[in-house]
């Protein structure tokens, strides 16, 4: 099967809290698959394009529900396998206040963190026509780390862009010098990097603004830099800087709106509209999915998506 999109890295069983409180106040979870990487790709098929995503699971029940979850989403999942000797990640989100979620994972040792360069298929990169990374992959072990680079040595033979979306997680990384060794290592090799404007602050220690912030990143890395402060965004290139002002939604989780966002942009990127219509279709898609709990079930669909817009 030809794809417009391949994309590698983890997913959880994400266990929603089902009503606002503190942790301890919690009694009732719900049960949703998510996952930076996963959460994108099923956003691009809703976008009406083919993703593929590739990972790997514990060899359980939570691994399953996850596989069937995204395959039912249309993502082509023939690159996920099951490891008998390595649980599925969970992680939990709870609300503290209403439209406020806080997370915590359960993910160390994962089937996912034992991906590696090995699991990484050269004809599979060759069928596609973009690669989707994020800065969360590399984090969680070195074997983890060398498989999105050997992605993106593929990814280069066979003339595919790039996107990378930094997906600061600062829990996962032993220093923030070590995590900007890394980011920068793969911003240089992509064609769009994206970040949310405190990561931004935090890992290249300086105090912009989220305009200069995509300035700064567009012409470091010499590519397309979308910079989200919440829902609003800018998007940059060498001679574009353009805004999208926030939409104003009931939030309940805000959790995987910024990896839908993505999906949109680069979906519409690929299907040929400029920057600015891109962004516009992002920045609803990203509003969208903050008004439900779970990453992907409020994503919305293409036919939705035109007929909103009248493309
Ligand atoms: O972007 C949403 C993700 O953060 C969430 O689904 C879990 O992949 C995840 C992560 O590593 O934080």
């Amino acid at each position: 099967m030809k794809l417009d999109v391949v994309t590698l890295g983890e997913s959880m069983i994400q266990l929603n809290a089902k009503t606002i409180g503190p942790l301890e106040t919690v009694r009732e979870w719900e049960q949703h698959a998510a996952g930076a990487e996963s959460n994108f790709a099923v956003g691009v098929v809703r976008m009406g394009l083919k993703a593929g995503w590739i990972s790997r699971l514990g060899k359980d029940g939570f691994g399953r529900y996850i596989v069937q979850v995204i395959k039912e989403n249309g993502v082509d999942v023939s690159q996920v396998k099951f490891d008998p000797s390595a649980p599925t990640g969970i992680y939990f989100i709870w609300h503290p206040k209403e439209g406020e979620s806080v997370v915590k994972y359960y993910r160390k040792g994962s089937a996912a963190s034992k991906l590696s360069p090995r699991d990484i298929k050269k004809r599979y990169i060759k069928n596609s026509r973009w690669l989707h990374l994020t800065g969360i992959t590399p984090a969680l072990s070195d074997s983890c780390s060398e498989a999105c680079f050997k992605a993106i040595e593929y990814a280069h033979d066979f003339e595919l862009k790039i996107s990378f979306d930094v997906n600061w997680r600062k829990v996962l990384w032993r220093s923030v010098s070590e995590a900007r060794k890394v980011f920068e290592k793969i911003a240089k090799e992509v064609d769009l990097v994206k970040i949310g404007i405190e990561g931004f602050n935090q890992i290249w220690r300086r105090s912009l603004s989220p305009k200069d912030a995509c300035k700064f990143l567009s012409k470091r890395f010499n590519c397309e830099a979308l910079v989200t402060k919440e829902r609003d965004a800018y998007a940059c290139s060498k001679n574009e800087v353009v805004h999208e002002r926030a939409m104003k939604v009931k939030v309940v989780d805000p959790v995987g709106a910024g990896d839908a966002f993505l999906a949109g942009y680069v979906a519409s990127r690929l299907k040929g509209y400029s920057m600015r219509e891109s962004l516009r279709i992002a920045n609803v898609i990203g509003a969208t999915v903050c008004t439900r709990r779970g990453d992907i079930e409020a994503i919305p669909t293409w036919d939705e998506i035109q007929s909103k817009f009248n493309l």
